[in-house]
């Protein structure tokens, strides 16, 4: 890895999910211990804070199919632009939520640079819901699908053009639960995706080689966008939407580990850490832990 700053983007957002808690994400990673453990491994660390984010009580929701979507274009605007600034600046995005209705921020961000982004998204979920497909209106169920261009204009028209990401370029690990008509829409896509059955055949090794060629081929660097409940609840119960059957502690170490070693992360989102359903910040440590691994801790 080149770049020796890291930057950290606290966004405490839980408008786009609808269980409250992840909005204490950042404060719990950051207790856990993540400027000190990064900065032990020789990177520059500087906190930018954490974005304002209104409250839910002091809102209400205005249309049921797409919650909070002012809000939620507000904060990613704001978002967009702290991260294109990072790229330039030539730091390390790390982005730390909050629940994934970021990751439309972080990728329209990512998308203002004359750099190219490949992008692996760790993830039970697909995150590809449109307008048309989506069954709760929860927008962090929606990320993945509006930086392909697809929902909400609202949303698709943060940062300008609209598609932030390249289909070819990018690869989900980890799918376990996907919604009838997202999993249709997803097919339609060129974006590869990896469900724990490949895991469980091939190997967690093999998956992330693969993902890492794919997002690599023509690409300047690759985003890693993490949601910690693509892990197994036994080991990560501080999650937004647990889902049993996830990836294990040691596997979601390796990956991290291969990205690490692959010398191409270029930026990092860690989202839907809960605290109120942790035990004894067990998750958030856990996510200290991953991002440590990503950039360039070893255990030997
Ligand atoms: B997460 C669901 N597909 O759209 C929906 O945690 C869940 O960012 C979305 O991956 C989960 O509400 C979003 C049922
Ligand atoms: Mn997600
Ligand atoms: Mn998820
Ligand atoms: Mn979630």
């Amino acid at each position: 890895m080149q770049k020796k700053v890291i930057r950290i983007i606290g966004v405490p957002i839980d408008l786009g999910a609808d269980r409250r808690g992840v909005d204490m994400g950042p404060s719990a990673i950051r207790y856990a211990g993540l400027n000190a453990r990064l900065k032990g491994l020789g990177w520059k660390v500087e906190d930018y804070g954490n974005l304002e984010v209104p409250v839910p009580e002091t809102r209400e929701i205005k249309d049921k199919r797409l919650k909070y979507l002012e809000e939620i274009v507000t904060i990613n605007e704001r978002l967009h632009l702290i991260v294109s600034e990072a790229i330039k600046e030539g730091v390390v995005p790390l982005i730390l939520g909050g629940d994934h209705s970021l990751g439309i921020g972080t990728l329209a961000g990512l998308a203002l640079s004359e750099k190219s982004f490949g992008l692996i998204w760790f993830d039970t979920h697909g995150d590809y819901n449109s307008l048309d497909t989506t069954e709760s209106g929860n927008i962090h169920g929606m990320p993945l699908a509006v930086a392909n261009g697809i929902g909400a204009p609202e949303l698709t028209s943060i940062g300008g053009v609209k598609k932030k990401l390249r289909e070819e370029n990018t690869v989900i690990i980890g799918a376990r639960e996907m919604d009838p008509q997202e999993k249709e829409l997803l097919r339609k896509s060129k974006i590869t995706v990896f469900t724990m059955r490949d895991i469980d055949q091939v190997g967690m090794t093999e998956v992330v080689k693969q993902g890492i060629k794919i997002a690599s081929q023509g690409t300047d660097g690759i985003h890693i966008s993490f949601d910690l409940d693509v892990i197994d609840p036994e080991e990560a119960p501080g999650v937004g939407t647990p889902v049993a059957g996830g990836i294990t502690y040691r596997e979601a170490h390796l990956a991290m580990e291969l990205l690490a070693d692959s010398g191409r992360i270029s930026s990092m989102d860690v989202v839907e850490v809960n605290p109120i359903l942790d035990n004894h910040n067990k998750t958030a440590k856990l996510a200290v832990g991953l991002i440590c691994s990503a950039f360039g801790e070893q255990i030997f």
